[in-house]
């Protein structure tokens, strides 16, 4: 079972790979992960850094994950003093630069989460690029402090 989500995910990879090749696009997910949820918090934020390899800015439009019933980019901000987060409906990344999703500041949202993802799990995700592409990769599950 695992081995299977691993070949469909390598397979969509591959195929991410080679339809941003093919519209000059060129993010990279680097090392994607998220803490481990309390057993029944439906909702978990995933972390990486976004590198764009390419000569020109992507930006990130949206998002999928198999294991949640939601997924979408969101941010965080000081309104009247609360820190609260909000919807990013485009997330762009310089050419040549890089973004990082770090706690306190950008992450992945994901909502209603199925079952209660253990540490060291990978969870697949994919991220829609304004192109039309999309980009996959796989977080791993980190004990939380790890
Ligand atoms: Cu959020």
């Amino acid at each position: 079972m695992h081995r299977t989500r691993y070949g469909l995910a390598a397979l969509l990879l591959v195929l991410a790979g080679a339809a941003a090749e093919a519209s000059g696009g060129a993010l990279e997910i680097v090392e994607p992960w998220l803490n481990e949820p309390p057993p029944g918090r439906p909702v978990a934020a995933v972390y990486m850094e976004l590198r764009n390899r390419g000569a020109e800015p992507v930006a990130v439009v949206g998002a999928r994950a198999d294991v949640a019933a939601s997924a979408a980019v969101h941010g965080h901000r000081v309104d009247a003093g609360m820190m609260q987060m909000y919807a990013v409906d485009r997330l762009e990344v310089p050419a040549g630069g890089s973004v990082v999703l770090r706690p306190g500041g950008y992450h992945l949202m994901l909502g209603e989460v199925r079952g209660t993802p253990a540490r060291g799990a990978l969870l697949p995700f994919c991220l829609r690029l304004d192109g039309g592409e999309e980009v996959c990769a796989e977080a791993q599950v980190r004990k939380f402090g790890e």
